[in-house]
């Protein structure tokens, strides 16, 4: 198995509250741990999320935190899902304002309420070319990239453990038939730019599962075959992606194409899970209510799509309300595609593997910090590879610069790294601050990550002023 396979399937196991509440439901029903264990409506559920649950996934819903005080939406959520998507509350615009200043009220409000009702935090979406804040706008090249990195690193690092998968690019690809990148400015920073959101993601949060995000891309075509060789290369290389999102936005002209299954299983063969991230079918009455099931069906059929989220609650709360594409009406009355849901996720299918998490040791102790700065290394490594993180804190005078050295065992070698530069890749080996991260105040961490092939960093770290 490759490291990011075995990585990605490590990151299921779902937090100890919901993993009690998801247990309390399996039991009885089918073996925990068994692949291919088929779910048995012995003991349907009555809510869309505890039906899910009997298979071992989740069923989620896209929230507006606005919604809340709402109690026809807050009853529905809280009796029907399992997980929440922030619909645009952890979004770039609404996260990060001006450059460096960060507003998490309305995230921090929505990862409360899951926390509080044993339900997972989808995060929507950590680097997109919609939804920015106006001061990107003026910038471009190396200072965007930087931007972007900062945005990602924070983001991630401020919700750290939080959040169970992060939607960390989101719609990358160009729609038509050119197959290739969507042009913006996040890609006019350079066609890598989306690795290095990836890595920065992980090193912020090594605990969530990475996907990636986008739509159009539910059946074959050539934007889902650009996702796929994208998907592809960075498996092969080692890039930290776990997952690949289907937003399946669907109506009459673009329905549930016939290869829907065949599309995801082509991508958890290459090694990541996938997940339902946006469903929502337009129409109304049968038609609606047989896509819902078909979409349900085919996700569990394959024992690595591990979670839908439908994009809103009841139709008036969906941005194409006209289109009436939700489970419930806007009384919030369940809807006939409500009842087909259910009993495609009662009639079960292939349980989600659980998978023991990757290797990672504990950071190394710090010297004392009477000094400029230190910095600890947490390593999370498998056979021939691993991804450093590093902390580095601000000794009592702070820092305008700082220099990171450490000394790689031979055979060990430095392919990549983020928020940090660094000149040569074997043996001892310098960490330098990038722009944005160069100030930090007395006693505060910033953090950088490298990642490599061999063993990784075993010796002394130093940190010094630079
Ligand atoms: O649901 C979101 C809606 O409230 C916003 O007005 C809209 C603005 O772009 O974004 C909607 O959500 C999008 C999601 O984040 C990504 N996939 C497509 C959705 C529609 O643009």
């Amino acid at each position: 198995m490759n490291p990011v396979s075995a990585r990605g399937s490590g990151r299921r196991t779902a937090p100890p509250r919901l993993r009690a509440a998801l247990l309390s439901i399996v039991t009885g029903v089918v073996a925990v741990g068994t692949t291919v264990a088929l779910a048995s409506s012995a003991s349907a559920g009555t809510t869309l999320g505890a039906a899910a649950a009997g298979t071992g996934r989740s069923f989620g819903a896209a929230v507006a935190v606005n919604r809340l005080s709402d109690s026809g939406y807050v009853g529905i959520l809280n009796r029907e899902f399992t997980s929440v998507t922030a619909e645009n509350e952890m979004k770039w615009d609404a996260t990060e304002p001006s450059p460096n200043q960060f507003t998490f009220a309305s995230g921090d409000k929505l990862v409360s309420h899951a926390e509080a009702h044993g339900m997972r935090v989808r995060g929507h979406a950590l680097a997109w070319h919609q939804q920015q804040p106006r001061w990107t706008t003026v910038l471009s090249g190396p200072a965007l990239r930087n931007a972007m990195l900062n945005h990602v690193t924070q983001v991630a690092t401020h919700y750290r453990g939080r959040i169970d998968a992060w939607n960390v690019v989101n719609e990358a690809f160009a729609d038509g038939g050119s197959g290739g990148r969507r042009d913006s400015n996040l890609q006019r920073t350079g066609d890598d730019w989306i690795e290095a959101a990836f890595r920065a993601a992980r090193a912020a949060d090594p605990g969530a599962t990475l996907c990636y995000n986008d739509y159009y891309t539910d059946g074959r075509n050539p934007k889902s075959d650009a996702v796929y060789a994208m998907v592809r290369d960075f498996t092969a290389r080692g890039v930290p992606i776990d997952c690949v999102g289907f937003q399946s936005h669907f109506t009459a002209q673009s329905p549930v194409p016939a290869d829907y299954q065949a599309n995801l299983q082509r991508f958890v063969d290459l090694g990541v899970e996938v997940q339902i991230t946006e469903l929502d079918v337009e129409g109304s009455g049968s038609s609606q209510a047989d896509s819902y099931s078909r979409v349900v069906r085919a996700c569990l059929a394959i024992s690595r799509c591990t979670g839908i989220t439908v994009s809103g609650i009841r139709d008036t709360d969906s941005w194409r309300s006209s289109a009436t594409p939700l489970l419930f009406d806007g009384n919030g009355t369940k809807k006939a595609a409500y009842t087909t849901t259910l009993d495609a996720l009662n009639a079960g299918g292939t349980t989600v593997p659980p998978t023991p998490p990757p290797t990672t040791t504990p950071p190394t102790a710090p010297p004392p910090a009477d000094g400029d700065c230190t910095a600890s290394v947490s390593l999370s490594s498998w056979p021939g590879g691993f991804v450093a993180t590093v902390t580095v804190t601000a000794g009592p005078a702070g820092l305008d610069g700082w220099v990171v050295g450490l000394t790689l065992p031979s055979g060990t070698t430095v392919t990549n790294a983020w928020s940090a530069q660094h000149t040569v890749a074997t043996g001892d080996v310098s960490f330098r601050n990038v722009g944005y991260n160069a100030t930090v105040g007395a006693g505060i961490g910033t953090e950088f990550g490298f990642q490599g092939t061999g063993d990784g960093p075993t010796g002394t770290t130093t940190c010094a002023h630079a």
